[in-house]
């Protein structure tokens, strides 16, 4: 209207998959509060309550400056009543009531202690908590507790692979794997993924991603990595899972389903030579090597992109372009696929940025998917 100025207010979408948000949070005093919230949910299984306040946590993560007052949340998307209380607490107090009696909260501290043990799920933390166990030397000396292959490894090697992994480190890995694969196949892709693809400093894994040109070959190729590693010597140990795909499959409606690629979850034994800087440990440890989490995944070359879109994270980023695609365009996304259910057919792609163009989003880099 003539006369009246007119004031652009940014608005904040209530999708991560449109905002663009990188490694740097000015908002971590309110985001570690609500990741702890919803870590307390999930413990309870409240799922709900759970995924809003990550939901919350994502928003504030995505804003280019620090929280200053309560009204700077006014335009923001996905902040509920107790979210908000939390907010005005951590404003005025630098803490917050609800945060601090969870902190302070056996269960709570019993149960992420044991959930920080690869091979160890909320299930199974829950089930021995109940038990009265309280500590790891309670489980290691009770007889009575069997622990799968995946636990006892966990607790083998906890020091290691609880102490992050840095950049440098995951560089090492990826050359070693890359090595390995074209050393099998010389017409091969291989990428690092998850969250150092997402140009994180440091990651509590090392997610990687190959293929071949060939389709239907991937698979084998998977077990020879494998089986070369293992004649390395590095292979402290290995889970692996057999591709359990079915291309007629559509896309899975839930998100929290793991996709049906071939994979392994890996402990790999990383030598300190291997690495620029050295390793990421403790100057007291001489061994001149550590153990490190690292995740490979063979997806067929045909669904290269999907796969490696999944695996780049973040998992509030997947989440959010999923229920996107969904509620936004009636189309289907997962990690092998995207259905269009107007067209009732698959809408094929060869890179990440076909994908966004499919679901006329603006393309995110990977750095700007920190979600
Ligand atoms: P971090 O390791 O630095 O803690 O962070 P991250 O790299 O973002 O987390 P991650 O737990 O390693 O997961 C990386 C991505 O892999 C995440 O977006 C979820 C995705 N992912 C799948 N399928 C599977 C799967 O079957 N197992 C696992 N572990 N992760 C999967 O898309
Ligand atoms: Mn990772
Ligand atoms: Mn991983």
């Amino acid at each position: 209207p003539e006369g009246r100025k007119v004031v652009a207010v940014a608005t904040v979408s209530q999708y991560a998959c449109q905002r663009r948000t990188t490694t740097t949070n000015h908002n971590a005093v309110f985001t570690d509060a609500f990741e702890v919230l919803a870590e307390c949910y999930e413990f309870n299984q409240m799922e709900g309550r759970c995924l809003a306040f990550r939901r919350a946590a994502s928003v504030l993560k995505s804003l280019p400056r620090v929280l200053s007052s309560l009204e700077d949340t006014h335009h923001l998307p996905c902040l509920g009543d107790h979210a908000k209380a939390i907010i005005d607490e951590l404003l005025q107090h630098g803490r917050a009531f609800d945060v601090q009696k969870v902190l302070s909260d056996e269960r709570y501290q019993t149960l992420k202690l044991f959930t920080s043990v690869f091979g160890v799920g909320p299930k199974t933390a829950e089930k021995w908590y109940r038990t009265g166990l309280r500590a790891f030397e309670h489980i290691l000396a009770d007889r009575s507790i069997h622990l799968n292959h995946m636990q006892q490894n966990g607790f083998l090697h906890y020091e290691d692979i609880s102490r992050a992994v840095s950049k440098a480190e995951a560089r090492a890995l990826t050359k070693v794997i890359d090595e390995v694969v074209h050393a099998i196949t010389p017409d091969a892709i291989v990428a690092l993924t998850g969250g150092f693809r997402r140009g994180k400093e440091f990651g509590h894994d090392v997610d990687i991603i190959f293929t071949t040109l060939e389709v239907g070959k991937e698979e084998n190729l998977l077990l020879d990595v494998i089986k070369s590693l293992e004649n390395q010597g590095v292979l402290l140990y290995c889970d692996y899972q057999a591709a359990t795909f079915d291309t007629a499959k559509l896309p899975a409606h839930s998100f929290e389903a793991m996709d049906h690629f071939a994979k392994c979850f890996l402990i790999l034994r990383l030598e300190a030579s291997q690495v620029e800087g050295g390793l990421n440990s403790g100057e007291e440890d001489s061994r001149g090597w550590r153990a490190v989490r690292v995740d490979l995944v063979s997806p067929p070359m045909n669904r290269y992109a999907f796969a490696l879109l999944g695996w780049t994270g973040s998992r509030q980023f997947e989440r959010d372009m999923r229920r996107f695609a969904r509620k936004e365009r009636r189309m289907l996304l997962d990690n092998h696929g995207l259905f269009d259910k107007n067209k009732k057919e698959f809408l094929a792609a060869t890179t990440e940025k076909d994908i966004f163009d499919h679901l006329g989003l603006e393309y995110m880099e990977p750095w700007q998917r920190n979600a």
